[in-house]
Order: C-alpha cells, then sequence, then structure tokens
C-alpha cells in the first residue's frame, strides 16, 4: 500500500500530453552541459520550475522538460538488456553502460544489438576458449551479451533456417571496430573450423589474412594507434556441415594521400616502419636505415609507438603473409616496392638546367642517388622514371609535344606515382589472400562480417569523408529498414494496433548525394568531365541546384563550402580537393614505366592498357566506382539476415576507465542505438505463433484449449490469467510488451514449482 502510494507520488505520466509531473522529494536526472545527465532530489516546484539538490550539495533550477525521473529501484550492477530497464530513457541508457563499464562489463544488449564500450585495456577472460566454448550452441540471452553470441546465433540461424547471415560491426575511428571483428572471426572459425587438417586450414588463413592487411592497410592516427584505413567486408563460407569452406574479402576506399602525407602525431602505413626495423640484411638489401630520415616518414616526429616493436611485427608480418600463400618471392617484390616509395619521397626537384621556363631536375647527389635506388628496386630506367617526374607527353590533335614540369609538378608526380604504385599493391594483396583462401562454389551459405569506417565530422571535411559519410548513409537506411520498416511491416501484416513511431528517414540524403541525374556525384563528375571546372565553380553548381534542398545548406561565411544534414548531424565539406581526389587518373608515363620493369611483380601490377585509353585521358570517377562499390554491398547484405554491434569510444584519451558522458550519447544517436530503443520499447518487441504460446501456457490453465473454441480465445484467456495487459493479439501471433515474457515465464514457474528468477532469466532470449 506505501509502496504503491509512493510510487504514485514519485511520477505521474501524463500520456496524452506526454509530460511528466514530478514530485518534491522524488529523484530525477536533470540535463547538464557538462556530464550530459545529473542526478538529484526535488527540493521545490513553482510555475514550471523545479528545484533539485544534486549529492553534493549544489542547486539546479530547471523546468521539468528538461528532466527525466530516476528509478530508485535501479540495480547497482545495471542490467545486461537495456530494454530491461524500467525506465528507459536517455539518462537511464548512460547510467547503465557507466555502471557496467565500471565493472569491466563491457558488452550490453538493446534487444538484439549489441554494444560494445571500448576497454582500452585487455580483458583475457572475455576472448579465451573456455569463454568460447561457453557461447557455443547457447541460446541468445542465455550468457552474459558478447561478440561470440552474437556471432554463435548467426551461426545457428544460418545451419537452422538456411539463412545467410551478416554481422555488422560499427562505431567511430577508435571505438574497437576491428579488435570486435576478429573476435567474430575467431569464434566462427572455433565453430566452424576443422581439427588437424593437413597444410593450412582454410580458418587459418582466413585468421592471419588480419595482421596481413593491417600491415599495409592500418596507421597510427590522433584517435586510434591502430586505425584502419580502409573499409572490409569478410565473407565466410560454410559447406552443408557448417564447416568453413572458402572466404572473400572485399576492401573499401584505402586511404592514399596518407603515403605521402603525414600529419604530426600520426603515421604513416605500419609497413614502412616494419621494414625500417627489418633485419640487417634486409636493411642492407632495400637500402634503408632509420626511418627519421625518409621524407614520407619525417613529416610526423611520431616514428616509435608505445608497445609496438616494429622489428618483432616485421617477422610476424612475413609469417602471416606466408600462411596466406604470399611466397617469400613474392614476399620480397613487396617490400621491394615499400622501400621504393620510401625511396621516392626523398627525390627533391629543383629549377632545371634547360632552356625552357619550367623544368626540373632531381635537387643533388642525394636525391639523384634516391633516385637511382627506387629504379633498381622498381627493375625500371632509371632516366625513364626522372622524365615520369620531370616531363609529360601531351598528344594534341595527332602531334606528341614533350612539355617539361616545373618543380613543384615534379614532386606531385613523384607523389601520384607512389599512391598509385601503394594503392595497386594493396589491391594485389587482397586478390592474392582471396585466390588463396579461395571461394567455395558449393558453399549455399555464409556469414558476413563488415568492419567500416564510422561517421565522420572533423573541422575540415573532404571528399574521404564525404564518402565515409555516404557510407554510414546507407548502412543506417539498412538499419532502418531492418529495425524500423520491418517491425513496422510486421504490424501491418499482423493487423494490429499500433500507432506509428516516426524515425528519422534517410532517403532524403541519400537522394542528395547519390541521385542520378542531379545529385551531388553527379555534379562532381560532370564537373571532372569539363577541363575548365574549379572547385569554385562546383561549389557554385551545388548552391544554384540545391538552393531549396532541405538536407542542403551553404555555410554563411564561405564561398566554397557545403553543408549536408546527414542522419547523425550537420557537417560542412571543403570542396577545394573534391575535383583533383574524385579523378582515378594514372599517369599513362608512370603505367608505361612500370609495366615495362622486369620484375614481373611489379610489371603486373601495371597491366598495358588499350591504345585508346592510354592516349585519351579518359576520366574515371573515384565516387561512382565507390557508389557501385557499395550498391554492391547493400545487396550482398540484403541477401542476409543483419546483425549488429555498436561499438562506442568512452573518452578520446584512449585511456581505460573514463567514461565520458557527452561523449558516449552522441556515439549512441549516431549509431541510432536510441532510435531502436525507443522503437523496441514502445512496440512489442516479443512475439509468439498462437500454438507456441498455448503450448508453452497451457500449464496455466491445463484444459484451456478444451474450454476455448479456438486457440486465439485460448491465447486470450491465458493472457487474463497471467493478469497481463497491454498485449495485442495479431493474426498468428500474440505480441508482447518487453519484460511480459518474463511475467509470464514467472507464473509458469510459480505453477511448476521452480524458482521464478531461473525462468525470467532464459526468458530474456525472446527479446
Ligand atoms: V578505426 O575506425 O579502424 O580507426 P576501430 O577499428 O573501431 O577504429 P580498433 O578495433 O582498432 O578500433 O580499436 C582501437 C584500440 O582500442 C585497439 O587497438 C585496442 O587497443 C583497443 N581495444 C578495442 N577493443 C578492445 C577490446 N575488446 N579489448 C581490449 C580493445 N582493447
Ligand atoms: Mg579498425
Amino acid at each position: 500500500m506505501l509502496e504503491a502510494l509512493i510510487q504514485a507520488l514519485i511520477i505521474f505520466w501524463n500520456a496524452q500530453a506526454g509530460q511528466l509531473s514530478f514530485v518534491v522529494g522524488s529523484h530525477v536526472w536533470i540535463e547538464d552541459p557538462e556530464v550530459a545527465w545529473l542526478d538529484g532530489e526535488i527540493q521545490e516546484s513553482r510555475n514550471g520550475e523545479i528545484t533539485v539538490i544534486h549529492e553534493s550539495g549544489s542547486k539546479v533550477v530547471s523546468k521539468s522538460a528538461n528532466m527525466y525521473p530516476k528509478d530508485p529501484e535501479f540495480p547497482p550492477n545495471g542490467v545486461e538488456d537495456m530494454t530491461r530497464l524500467a525506465y528507459l530513457h536517455e539518462p537511464g541508457v548512460l547510467q547503465n553502460l557507466q555502471v557496467r563499464y565500471a565493472m569491466n562489463e563491457i558488452y550490453t544488449y538493446t534487444g538484439n544489438i549489441l554494444i560494445a564500450v571500448n576497454p582500452f585495456k585487455r580483458l583475457p577472460h572475455l576472448s579465451e576458449t573456455s569463454t568460447m566454448a561457453k557461447y557455443k550452441g547457447a541460446a541468445f540471452g542465455e550468457q552474459s551479451p558478447h561478440p561470440f553470441a552474437i556471432a554463435s546465433s548467426a551461426y545457428s540461424k544460418m545451419i537452422n533456417e538456411g539463412k545467410s547471415q551478416s554481422i555488422l560491426v560499427s562505431g567511430e575511428s577508435g571505438a574497437g571496430k576491428t579488435e570486435s571483428t576478429k573476435m567474430l572471426m575467431h569464434y566462427l572459425a572455433f565453430l566452424g573450423g576443422r581439427k588437424a587438417t593437413e597444410g593450412r586450414s582454410v580458418e587459418q588463413q582466413v585468421l592471419e589474412s588480419n595482421p596481413v592487411l593491417e600491415a599495409f592497410g592500418n596507421a597510427k592516427t590522433v584517435r586510434n594507434n591502430n586505425s584502419s584505413r580502409f573499409g572490409k567486408f569478410v565473407e565466410i563460407q560454410f559447406d552443408q556441415k557448417g564447416r568453413i569452406s572458402g572466404a572473400a574479402i572485399r576492401t573499401y576506399l584505402l586511404e592514399r594521400s596518407r603515403v605521402c602525407q603525414v600529419s604530426d602525431p600520426e603515421r604513416n602505413y605500419h609497413c614502412f616502419y616494419m621494414l625500417c626495423a627489418a633485419p640487417k640484411e634486409d636493411i642492407d638489401k632495400y637500402k634503408l636505415g632509420n626511418p627519421r630520415k625518409f621524407h614520407y616518414l619525417n613529416q610526423s616526429n611520431c616514428i616509435e609507438l608505445d608497445g609496438l616493436d616494429d622489428s618483432k611485427e616485421y617477422i610476424a608480418t612475413k609469417r602471416a603473409m606466408e600462411v596466406v600463400g604470399i611466397s617469400s618471392d613474392e614476399q620480397d617484390a613487396i617490400f621491394r616496392i615499400v622501400a621504393a616509395v620510401l625511396h621516392l619521397g626523398n627525390i627533391e626537384f629543383v629549377k632545371g638546367r634547360e632552356e625552357e621556363l619550367d623544368s626540373s631536375q632531381p635537387k643533388d647527389e642525394k636525391s639523384y642517388f634516391h633516385l637511382k635506388t627506387a629504379a633498381e628496386l622498381f627493375m625500371c630506367d632509371e632516366k625513364s622514371l626522372e622524365d615520369s617526374f620531370c616531363k609529360r607527353v601531351m598528344v594534341t590533335r595527332g602531334d606528341t609535344i614533350t612539355k617539361s614540369l616545373d618543380p613543384n609538378a615534379a614532386a606531385l608526380s613523384r607523389d601520384a606515382l607512389a599512391k598509385i604504385v601503394y594503392s595497386r599493391l594493396f589491391d594485389w594483396i587482397v586478390e592474392k589472400i582471396n585466390n588463396t583462401i579461395g571461394q567455395d562454389p558449393d558453399s549455399i551459405h555464409l556469414i558476413g562480417v563488415l568492419d567500416i569506417y564510422g561517421f565522420e565530422s572533423f573541422k575540415t571535411n573532404s571528399f574521404e569523408q564525404f564518402c565515409i559519410n555516404l557510407t554510414n548513409e546507407k548502412l543506417q537506411q539498412h538499419f532502418n529498414q531492418h529495425v524500423f520498416k520491418m517491425e513496422q511491416e510486421e504490424y501491418t501484416k499482423e493487423e494490429i494496433d499500433w500507432s506509428y513511431i516516426e524515425f528519422v528517414d534517410n532517403q532524403d540524403v541519400l537522394d542528395l548525394i547519390e541521385k542520378k541525374p542531379g545529385g551531388i556525384i553527379a555534379l562532381l563528375d560532370e564537373a571532372c568531365m569539363f577541363p575548365r571546372s574549379t572547385h569554385e565553380t562546383f561549389a557554385e553548381k551545388l548552391y544554384q541546384t540545391f538552393k531549396d534542398n532541405k538536407r542542403f545548406s551553404k555555410p554563411k561565411l564561405s564561398r566554397t563550402d557545403f553543408t549536408v544534414n546527414h542522419y547523425a548531424g550537420d557537417v560542412t565539406y571543403q570542396t577545394d580537393f573534391f575535383l583533383d581526389k574524385n579523378k582515378d587518373y594514372v599517369v599513362p608515363e608512370h603505367a608505361a614505366l612500370l609495366s615495362a620493369s622486369k620484375c614481373p611483380f611489379v610489371s603486373g601490377l601495371f597491366p598495358p592498357l588499350p591504345e585508346e585509353t592510354t592516349k585519351s585521358t579518359k576520366f574515371s570517377s573515384i565516387a561512382n566506382q565507390f557508389k557501385q562499390q557499395l550498391q554492391s554491398l547493400l545487396e550482398t547484405l540484403n541477401a542476409t539476415e543483419p546483425h549488429y554491434i555498436r561499438c562506442v569510444k568512452p573518452n578520446n584519451l584512449l585511456k581505460p576507465g573514463i567514461f565520458e558522458n557527452n561523449n558516449v550519447l552522441q556515439q549512441l544517436r549516431c549509431g541510432g542505438v536510441m532510435e531502436a530503443i525507443r522503437i523496441s520499447c514502445a512496440g512489442y518487441p516479443t512475439r509468439k505463433n498462437f500454438d507456441e504460446f498455448v503450448q508453452r501456457f497451457t500449464i496455466l490453465e491445463p484444459k484451456v484449449l478444451k474450454a476455448c473454441p479456438n486457440e486465439v480465445t485460448a491465447c486470450k484467456r491465458l493472457l487474463e490469467r497471467a493478469n497481463l495487459k497491454d498485449y495485442q493479439i495479431g493474426k498468428t501471433k500474440v505480441f508482447l510488451r518487453a519484460g511480459q515474457m518474463a511475467e509470464l515465464d514467472a507464473c509458469r514457474a510459480e505453477v511448476l514449482g521452480r524458482s521464478a528468477c531461473v525462468i525470467q532469466k532464459k526468458a530474456r532470449m525472446f527479446i
């Protein structure tokens, strides 16, 4: 009685008005600019102004609109699934994650989405083989939240329902996507691996592809010491018996600019430093040495990384390369190219002696040495290499004119060569791994794991951020479609009464970016094809075209920037390098030079092009290629049943034990987690077919079927018996609110005379 009274006093939920009334003495969360949500006790409520006292004694006066009630019975250890929170709101979600994080419980469910908060420290108990074993065969929800549970559920569904699955891992840079992906892959290898096979097993090769790709595609950035500079989708194929039988790795958009441009305190790709720390014979062979002597590395002061021994990494990478089928000759060619790129970076140019006004030549003896070494390592002609930087052949109306380039243009040409060689090398490695592992033509099912860059919004955002954010818009739509639309469709199909829950549909942003014709990418491609276009004319065209578009705006103080209103917030892009970065153009002299290399590996990276394409400077759009890659990725994903892992970075210091509320909230909002929680709770997350329901709960009234004319009436009767309200009866299923299944199970347990709590725990798997 007293409890009910207190409860009534504490909160009064006025559902119609959507407002909360607060009573003196109750505990609330108040919005706070610093910590997001501050808790305190209501001391006074007058004219809509509420005075709250915080634990520290400080007083805050605020309006009720900025407050939420605080759960007086919040479990001290939090809950494993957010949908089980008594009061499901932003501060409650945050408190739950924070409390759990403090106990090293870094994983939490939101329905069947897994939220993973980066611990920034090793938690061995979470990845041991014994932990893997615990999740094998366990029903979802039976064990604590974990990526293994997600992988286990995907695997069982694939086996039992015969449907391909995918696991989408998202989050911002440094949030833990790659680490989570590796755990998923280890676990799938554990489930689908074979025991003691001859030679290298497929799963071993799949796992060893990680260190190889990381050596060539990861780098230290300010956001992550081991940041993946490419997106990755790994398709693991299974045979009829559920064993791994093949795999395919698709990569997306490697960041090329990093090869020649590194800003302090970041690093270039790991492989460069490893090679400089290689055993002496290799160093001598590649004429390397102190990494600080190389321009492509010493633009940043950061050379060594705490906790990373580059010489050990070199050995480990070579070992992994061997596992994925890269022969020692091929390894030699790969590292020769990596070394050649470093030597290229050290060739400086000065004004040439030629009569021509704009000409250039290598600066001094040192530059000539690096030019010669690069040519030796590429096994190409030294003079042709020099000419490919300092001269350009122009073909106009059938005449061939050789034009000299000034020192600046020569250096740009040198960087262009370094970038194209490196990106082709990376693509070669990916293709080689794919060929070694091999695809299983007979495989019927697969589990795809996606580890791709999260939403980015920096001080300056360029073409890369534009492509990355397009990816996230597409994935967000996929998420929306899955979580929201499918949910709603199910309700509509079952004809149950369910008021529409609005969510932010982002189709309009996608139209703005990729509609053909007329979207931003189409206009960018158009600009790239016109020789006289500049970023100014491109920006002007955008302003004219999209002046009435709600998702597009022109920042007041800028002449060439544009802002897109993304699902996760506004991002302003600087158009300055958009045109250049969108052109996938290989200087014909570079291609000709390297395809003539005496090293088959090097020449293989530059297969000769048909005559007409070498002569004309035919433009190929990177944005468009990327858009098509994304399209194909989405088609693959649409043919699978998705599972989601949302990684969260608790602080920007990359340190354990620090949980920054505002930072975390922003990520939860961007990842659609808050929206998913909302829909999950506002709807009916638990459902059971009538017959299954009756079968399960008939024990509440054993003769119910005999007493009722049909199953539907029997279901209703059982629900009444358990005293449940606010459920829905569809055409074929019973729809329950979050937590109602647990209540039913508790009744069932009571009848069965068993412990209610045991059954309640099990019930979680149905939500
Ligand atoms: V990026 O977009 O590639 O820049 P990711 O992939 O999201 O990023 P990553 O998985 O590389 O981040 O994690 C960053 C760092 O956090 C790792 O190098 C680890 O030091 C740390 N981390 C992440 N997850 C875990 C974990 N489960 N246990 C321990 C972790 N450390
Ligand atoms: Mg990563």
